[in-house]
């Protein structure tokens, strides 16, 4: 079962499962128009071994009849308010969503399966602005957003029910991860889709908050294969997934822009108006333990990413 199988992460991961033989149960709550263009853009949206059900993670009720229902043998919880920006308007809700939702799902599978396997998606922004110049399992978290405040209370409800219960919980630790079915809020995809339509003519600049906050940013794709690769491990543990290479959102457009053959400069501006109340300058994660225990490594360049994006929002902009 994944919670959040319409986002990005679960797209992928979903992709990821289905040519396994599983039949993959995903949790979608009620929306006006139940879109599921990720599922779509990925061919997987009219699979015969996916099935959608009803659910919402911030209902207990609701978690724990599907789990009673489906009795899953993994659970991926996916599910989250997951933009940083948006969790200081929305501060309660987040914390509702991000936090006390993922001990919703822990709470519904110690009732409901115990014995299931469950992959809880921590986040590398649990770290804020670490005085450690690369980030792993070990670095202390520091979190500066009411997301990463929330991120870290479900963080520790796993820990802390795989110590209690002994309950089969892992924590993926992602550091940012991109691809063209990211969300268009998040700066990587508000940079590809408007450099597309500078291109198409449709935009004549790009303007951004903080340029110099550094990310590794690494391709969802490799990521959903962390987590299906931590699920399988005996043993559940906590991995920092990461590519070890950081830049700064500046150079993140640069590249973009070096996509189409124009110079960012040009084009990109910054306004105060966007740059968050806190924000975290730079992230760089060390995944030694994922790449040692899990075999884990990226296949992704982030140029090869960057490409991706640009080419697939060209072809996005040009049909509309
Ligand atoms: P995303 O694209 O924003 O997807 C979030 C998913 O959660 C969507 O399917 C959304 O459903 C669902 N959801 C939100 N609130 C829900 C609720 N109350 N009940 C049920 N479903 C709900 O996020 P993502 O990039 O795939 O990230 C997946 C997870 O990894 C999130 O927990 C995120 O915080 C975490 N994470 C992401 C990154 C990254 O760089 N992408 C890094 C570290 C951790 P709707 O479609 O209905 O909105
Ligand atoms: O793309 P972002 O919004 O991602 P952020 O805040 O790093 O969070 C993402 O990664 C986390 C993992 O570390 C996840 F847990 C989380 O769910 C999410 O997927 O912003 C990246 C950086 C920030 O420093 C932000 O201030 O880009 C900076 N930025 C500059 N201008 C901007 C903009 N961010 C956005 N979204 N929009 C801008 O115009």
């Amino acid at each position: 079962m994944i919670t959040g199988i319409t986002g990005q992460d679960g797209a992928y991961l979903a992709a990821e499962l289905l040519p396994l033989g599983y039949t993959v149960y995903g949790l979608t709550r009620r929306r006006s128009d139940n879109s599921l263009a990720r599922l779509n853009l990925l061919g997987i949206a009219e699979h015969k071994s996916l099935v959608l059900v009803d659910g919402d993670i911030t209902d207990l009720g609701s978690i724990t009849r599907v789990l009673e229902d489906v009795k899953p043998t993994e659970v991926y919880n996916l599910a989250a308010q997951s933009f940083v920006g948006a969790s200081w308007q929305q501060p309660l809700y987040t914390s509702l969503a991000t936090g006390l939702g993922a001990l919703n799902v822990f709470e519904a599978v110690r009732i409901k399966c115990p014995g299931a396997r469950v992959y809880q998606a921590s986040s590398s922004e649990m770290f804020g602005n670490s005085t450690s110049p690369m980030q792993n399992e070990t670095t202390p978290f520091n979190p500066s957003s009411p997301y990463a405040v929330a991120k870290v209370f479900a963080h520790h409800m796993a820990v802390n029910y795989r110590r209690s219960f002994g309950m089969g919980i892992s924590c993926g630790i992602l550091f940012n991860h991109e691809s063209p079915l990211r969300g268009i809020e998040f700066v990587t995809r508000k940079i590809t889709h408007t450099v597309a339509k500078i291109v198409h003519g449709q935009a004549d600049k790009l303007v951004l908050g903080n340029l110099d906050a550094k990310r590794d940013w690494g391709h969802a794709r490799d990521y959903a294969h962390a987590m299906y690769l931590m699920v399988q491990h005996p043993l559940p543990e906590d991995y920092v997934i990461a590519t070890g290479i950081t830049v700064s959102v500046g150079e993140f457009c640069q590249l973009a822009f070096d996509c189409v053959g124009l110079n960012a400069s040009f084009y990109v501006e910054s306004a105060a108006a966007l740059q968050r109340p806190a924000d975290v300058g730079h992230l760089c994660g060390d995944a030694t333990k994922a790449a040692q225990r899990l075999g884990w490594k990226p296949t992704t360049t982030l140029a090869q990413l960057v490409e991706e994006m640009v080419k697939a929002d060209l072809e996005l902009v040009r049909k509309q």
